[in-house]
């Protein structure tokens, strides 16, 4: 029986934080053995908001470089930049004409970052179309996403619907969202009520996988915590320490309860010189791994043109189906 589809991709906007890793990476590793995967760097999705071209370029580059330092294999798995795929913008165009305007109104993302920006792009509010371009062209089963994506999963299953609808069920698979349980949502250090972001700006808010040890030991020790001293495990009342025992516990695949028998009587402060330094030696061979990727640029970008080649196939053949089923003249 042939490997179900798995796909996902995170945006290039910053570098891996501690919260991608524990909430995406870690669990498409893990995918990677049984299914057929299909992971990629959504660098048209940075593009909704404003990027320097050098930056953006050089970034990217980094990015896929990271996925490969976290363990994600090329020959396991598709590994690809969006934009080498054009597939994914004409798909988008197709499912933008579908979507109705109410539903992406109803987007939290689009409301929380058109808060934070002065130029609001169309982009960003059409942001989840292209996502959903992104899965149906690989006909994915499921797609694993941290807690923040799920409100995109369903729209786009509600794009299905409108689909299979208007021009019937043969063309668009109807994918399923996975949530990892643990570390769905690391929090932001300095301010524990909003998500760890990659493209957060003021950096002691996250932990990049490429961050010097001497920067996560300081990062961590400063991390906001409550005034009280026991040591508990609990996300409402005790929001800071919390999440440093989520990332502990996924780190050393202690439970949350464990750890917290093992730090009674103890300080917080022994929890987070403990954490930093076993962060930055998770860290270690992924950093190791990175710098020398980074070294041989030509071999990136080979891996980078295998995988698009890979990628276009599939995307191909859903996108010519797809306009056969919408009336474009297919040649
Ligand atoms: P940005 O700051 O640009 O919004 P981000 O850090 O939120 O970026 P994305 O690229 O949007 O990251 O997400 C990539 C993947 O990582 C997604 O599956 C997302 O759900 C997951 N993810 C992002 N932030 C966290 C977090 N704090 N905790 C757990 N998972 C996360
Ligand atoms: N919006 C996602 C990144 C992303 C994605 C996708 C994830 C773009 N396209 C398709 C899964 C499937 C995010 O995590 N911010």
């Amino acid at each position: 029986m042939a490997k179900k589809v798995i796909l996902s991709g995170s945006t290039a906007t910053g570098d891996l934080t501690l919260g991608n890793y524990i909430g995406a990476i870690n669990n498409w590793k893990s995918l990677q053995e049984e299914y057929d995967c299909l992971y990629f760097v959504a660098d048209l999705h940075a593009l909704t908001v404003a990027q320097d071209p050098k930056q953006l370029q050089e970034r990217c580059k980094s990015f896929f470089a990271q996925y490969l330092a976290l363990g994600l294999d090329p020959d396991k798995n598709t590994l690809f930049l969006q934009s080498h795929v054009p597939e994914h913008a004409e798909l988008n165009w197709i499912l933008t004409c579908l979507t109705p305007m109410g539903y992406l109104n109803r987007m939290t993302q689009f409301k929380d970052k058109s808060s934070q920006t002065k130029n609001i792009n169309a982009g960003l509010f059409t942001y989840p179309v292209l996502m959903s371009a992104d899965i149906l062209l690989y006909q994915a089963d499921v797609v694993p996403v941290g807690e923040d994506q799920k409100q995109h999963l369903e729209l786009c299953r509600d794009i299905v619907n409108f689909y299979h609808n208007r021009y019937g069920e043969k063309t668009l698979k109807m994918p399923e969202p996975h949530i990892g349980k643990q570390g769905a949502r690391i929090m932001s250090l300095q301010d524990p009520s909003k998500k760890m972001s990659k493209s957060d700006e003021n950096e002691k808010n996250f932990v990049s996988i490429i961050d010097t040890p001497k920067k996560i030991q300081k990062k961590i020790k400063s991390a906001v915590t409550d005034s009280d001293t026991v040591i508990e495990f609990d996300p409402e009342n005790k929001a800071g320490l919390s999440n440093l025992l989520t990332i502990y516990s996924v780190l050393s695949g202690k439970s949350t309860e464990e750890l917290v028998n093992e730090y009674q009587g103890k300080m917080y402060g022994h929890v987070k010189v403990d954490l930093a330094d076993l962060v930055c030696e998770t860290l270690k061979p992924v950093q190791e791994k990175y710098h020398d990727l980074m070294k041989n640029e030509d071999y990136l970008l080979e891996l980078m043109a295998k995988g698009a080649q890979k990628a276009r196939v599939r995307a191909q053949n859903t996108l010519k189906a797809v306009y056969q089923d919408t009336g474009l003249v297919t040649l």
